[in-house]
This record gives C-alpha cells, structure tokens and sequence, in this order.
C-alpha cells in the first residue's frame, strides 16, 4: 500500500520532533513499517518544506554513503542524498554536543557550485566544471534513530542525518585539482584515526557530484551557482564527546577543525 498524504506527513512531523526534543526513535520500519525508497525521499521532501516554512534557508545539498567505509559501518550501500541548511552550517568550529542525540563527525571534501548544474545525464567532466571552490569540511552527522540502525528508505527519510556541518575558511579554486587523489589524515585528539583519498567518494567526488544533480533532475530540481555540496564521507565516522577535538587535514585544501563541547 502506498503511503498516503497524511501518514507521509505523520512521518515528517515524527522525525522532526525528534530532532527538536533530542531523542533517538526506532527505525521507521518497526514503527511506521517498510518505506519505498521514493517514499524515503518524499518525506524528505516534506520535511524540507516544513523547515523553510518555519524560516530556514536551503544552502546547498549533500551524499552520504558514497564511501564504501560508510556504506560497510551503516550496512547500507547505496548512495543517499539530502538537503543543507543554514542552520545546518557552524558559524565557529565548535558542535554542541547538547542540541544533538548522538553526534558523529566524518571527514569530507565540500564543492561551491559556480554555475548552475541540470540534468538528466550529467557527467563527472560537466559537475566538476560548474564547481568554482574547494573546501575541507566536517560533517556532524546525527540519525534520529536509535544507535544510527535505520535502512535505505527510513535514512533518506530522515534527511540522511543531516545535523550540522563546518567547512575550512579558505576554498581554494577547483580548477586543476584532482579530486580522487587529495588524501586526508583525520585526527582525534591528535591521534590518527584513519586516512583515506577522495577517490574513496564513489571513485572521484566529481562522480558524486554528476550523481547529485541527476538525482536533483529526477525530482524536479538543480544544482544552483552559490550553492555549498558535501560530497560524502571519506571514512567510516568518529563518535565524539564533550572535550573532544577533531581535525581533518587535506592535501592541497588545508585543514578544518571542530571543538565538542
Ligand atoms: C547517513 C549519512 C551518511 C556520509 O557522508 O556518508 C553521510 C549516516 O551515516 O548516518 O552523511
Ligand atoms: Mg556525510
């Protein structure tokens, strides 16, 4: 049975709430039963509506489980796609950890889109030449399901965890850069987590990128010159707590770093 209207809405309101009052829910599939993934996305799109209605601004786009790090962490592997926020972005490097349930923070590359960017059929060449700038990010992920267990539908749903995001403050231009070979070494408290290349983003965060606006295209939509996209995690995330320092260092695009507090 397809979802009708309400209960789609019903699904918006549930995760919403659960974002504002900071408390994990089960998987949509116990509580609500199996999502389509197309109706993973309309919620989404709900939830999208709801949050520029009440004020917000949509600043750009991001994929997740582009990497196949993340992709074997979640148990899920596909690519996901969701929408940024103004208030999604940190105006400090610093995350409080007490307007989230269970922050994590992952190492991305993120791109600010020069030029428009429609499909269908857009190819890595085209995404990479709509993009003007380059920049180390951080994503704080934060699934509103408990312990981050959810499918494909129930996280596209959920705005792919969307929960806030800081990038470095100095983009560097894209053009000449090869995006598959900068290599990151991400940090916690000055110790090596993990490092990893840009090729670890579906093969090149260009793919992602081309994979984006074919995605924005079947639904309506297009990448916009302005608009900020987070190509996905590199690596698998780090759960974080209150004193924790985080840091992904990047060949060619410098570092970026967020304090937890
Ligand atoms: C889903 C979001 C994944 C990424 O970069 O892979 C994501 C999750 O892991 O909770 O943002
Ligand atoms: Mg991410």
């Amino acid at each position: 049975m397809p979802l009708s209207r309400d209960e789609l809405e019903a699904i918006a309101e549930h995760l919403l709430t659960a974002e504002a009052e900071r408390r994990e829910v089960p998987s949509l599939a116990k509580t609500h039963g199996e999502l389509t993934l197309d109706e993973g996305y309309q919620v989404q799109d709900e939830i999208i509506a709801r949050k520029l209605e009440a004020g917000d601004r949509l600043i750009g786009w991001k994929l997740g489980l582009t990497s196949r790090e993340k992709q074997k962490a979640m148990g899920v592997f596909e690519p996901v796609y969701g929408a940024l926020f103004a208030s999604t972005l940190l105006p400090e490097c610093e995350v409080k950890t007490g307007e989230l349930i269970h922050p994590r923070v992952e190492p991305e590359i993120a791109v600010v889109m020069g030029e428009d960017l429609e499909g269908p059929d857009v190819t890595p060449a085209r995404a990479l030449a709509a993009v003007r700038w380059v920049l180390p990010a951080l994503e704080v992920i934060d699934s509103r399901y408990q312990d981050f267990k959810f499918t494909l539908p129930d996280v596209v749903a959920d705005n792919t965890s969307t929960a806030r995001a800081v990038t470095g403050a100095r983009p560097v231009p894209a053009e000449g850069l090869d995006l598959a070979t900068v290599g990151v070494v991400f940090v916690k408290n000055g110790e090596i987590i993990t490092t990893a290349a840009g090729a670890a983003v579906l093969g090149d965060p260009a793919i992602a990128l081309a994979r984006l606006a074919n995605h924005l295209s079947r639904r309506g939509q297009k990448l916009k010159a302005g608009q900020l996209v987070f190509t996905g995690a590199l690596t698998a995330a780090a759960f974080v707590a209150p004193g924790d320092v985080v840091e992904a260092r990047f060949a060619s695009l410098g570092s970026v770093s967020l304090r937890v507090v």
